[in-house]
């Protein structure tokens, strides 16, 4: 039986090698998929056996196809992560299929990030421990329009700001772009991770300026603890950077840097810590729960509710209820708006801001969004 197995892949393997014949590396890669397939003792799954749960982002332009966070059940100890992904590896193989493990997860959820065709998906949901598999999707930075706008300082000109504290016992991640450090607001308050997990810029002509690429991120330091501009002037900032120079990041960028963000808070505990997660991406059941893991794991964790002039639910992190999502001001008064933009709005959105509240010459919406986070940084201080 095994040899009739075995002479059946061999045919698969055979005809793969037809198809990649003249491509100079496929001998390796025929030498690998030999040896995976001698590795895999596992018995074949039943197919009537059940399924894990698939998802992907019901945003078509956002979807990451042939990238997939496989999410294992809870209690999954690490050994079986790593079997399930060999497993999958073998399994893939025997069709002719090299997928690629690109990261594990252990902190948030048990689980690993793996590119491979979506044929192969079939034979994932299949897998043990398996509890469901997400393909990866972008997110993106929620200002308007965040990159026409260069950084400003005269946000609270007219809205006087009187904290109750500085915030200065309060530890802040900031999941953003690069920061630029040097700037004058925030010199000296940064401490800038060594955590990086961003996509490539899209289009060949990219100038990767610094300016731009800290743009987004420089801003929202800038508001949260700036000299003259901050809400929360003592407070200090951990950038992690997961946003790209376009403002562009991934789900599965996101997850690992909350997981840098758990591990770093296990190493070094900060009470109270505020997580400022100033983007958006479609609805992630992965993004959200792993949000949901830090709150109990004791952070605040504060989101953009989105710019996309829609139900706040239908966005991630935004819809994740234990997520405090922050909703902007309305941009009637907007000199520049594209007409399509606005901020998102329904039962997800926890905190509003009206436009002439604290902040009378709101241009864009990380303004509004810092405010927020500003007053959420009292509220945790004081709590805490
Ligand atoms: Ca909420």
């Amino acid at each position: 039986m095994r040899g009739v197995v075995t002479a059946c892949c061999l045919s698969v393997l055979l005809c793969l090698v037809a198809v990649v014949e003249g491509d100079e590396d496929y001998t390796e890669d025929e030498e690998m998929i030999l040896s995976l397939i001698l590795q895999d003792d596992s018995q074949p799954e039943a197919d009537s056996g059940p399924s894990a749960q698939f998802y992907r982002c019901t945003k078509d332009a956002w979807r990451m196809p042939g990238q997939y966070i496989v999410v294992m059940r809870n209690g999954t100890h690490v050994n079986q992560v790593e079997r399930t992904a060999r497993r999958l590896r073998a399994k893939a193989a025997k069709r002719g299929y090299l997928i690629e493990i690109t990261h594990s997860y252990s902190g948030v959820f048990n689980g690993f990030l793996v590119k491979m065709s979506s044929d192969v998906l079939h034979m994932a949901v299949k897998l043990p421990h398996v509890e469901y598999i997400e393909e990866d999707s972008s997110i993106f930075a929620q200002s308007i329009p965040w990159n026409l706008e260069r950084i400003t300082q005269n946000k609270h000109e007219t809205g006087k700001y009187s904290p109750p504290n500085d915030g200065a016992q309060v530890g802040v991640f900031l999941m953003d772009t690069s920061v630029h450090l040097s700037h004058r607001e925030i010199e000296g308050k940064v401490m800038v991770t060594d955590f990086n997990s961003v996509p490539e810029e899209d289009g060949v002509r990219v100038h990767r300026q610094a300016s731009q690429c800290d743009s987004h991120g420089t801003h929202i330091a800038g508001v949260v603890s700036g000299r003259d501009s901050g809400v929360a002037q003592g407070t200090s900032l951990n950038s992690v950077r997961v946003l790209n120079c376009q403002g562009k990041g991934t789900v599965s960028g996101a997850l690992a840097g909350l997981e840098y963000i758990q591990s770093s808070l296990t190493a070094q505990p900060i009470s109270p810590v505020i997580l400022l997660l100033p983007f958006a991406g479609g609805f992630s059941r992965t993004l959200n729960t792993a949000c949901r893991k830090m709150v109990e794991f004791g952070a605040i964790v504060i989101a953009a509710a989105g710019n996309y002039k829609d139900d706040a639910c239908l966005y991630s992190p935004a819809s994740e209820p234990e997520v405090i999502t922050v909703g902007a001001v309305n941009f009637a008064d907007q000199p520049v708006t594209t007409g399509t933009t606005g901020t998102n709005v329904g039962r997800c959105v926890d905190v509003f801001a009206p436009g002439d509240d604290i902040i009378s010459a709101s241009i864009d919406c990380p303004t509004c969004f810092t405010t927020k986070s500003g007053t959420s940084q009292a509220v945790a201080h004081v709590a805490g």
